[in-house]
């Protein structure tokens, strides 16, 4: 019978299980929180979203129909989405309020219309 782990490579082992379980460790706590936003004609889903102030979040956009795009100009955050990607907006809220997001790439009748908000709270 075969052992699976020689003497030799078994403290490797041991040093890479140890490293993994302190990055997931450091996961835990960094790991900002994810949102998943999906467009469409003429609206964002969700269309609102509260935020914690100080709080990493990542908002996952992709659209159901065509390129949409959002644009936060208090935050100075964009991003354009086109179909069949994920587009990702990483930021950390740093002040409390109601933020509008406003689709940034025309997309019809609608456009002017198609928002998404934040809600950042303390
Ligand atoms: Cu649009």
């Amino acid at each position: 019978m075969k052992l699976p782990v020689s003497g030799k490579t078994l403290p490797a082992s041991v040093l890479i299980l140890g490293s993994l379980a302190l990055s997931g460790f450091a996961a835990g706590s960094d790991t900002p929180k994810t949102v998943n936003v999906s467009a469409k004609r003429f609206a964002f889903e969700p269309s609102q979203i509260t935020l914690k102030k100080g709080e990493p979040i990542v908002l996952e956009l992709t659209t159901e129909d065509v390129a949409h795009g959002v644009k936060f100009k208090e935050l100075n955050l964009s991003a354009r989405i086109d179909k069949g990607k994920t587009a990702e907006l990483a930021f950390t809220p740093t002040q409390t309020g109601d933020f509008v997001g406003h689709c940034s790439v025309f997309c019809g009748s609608g456009h002017g219309s198609m928002t998404l908000t934040l809600h950042v709270t303390e």
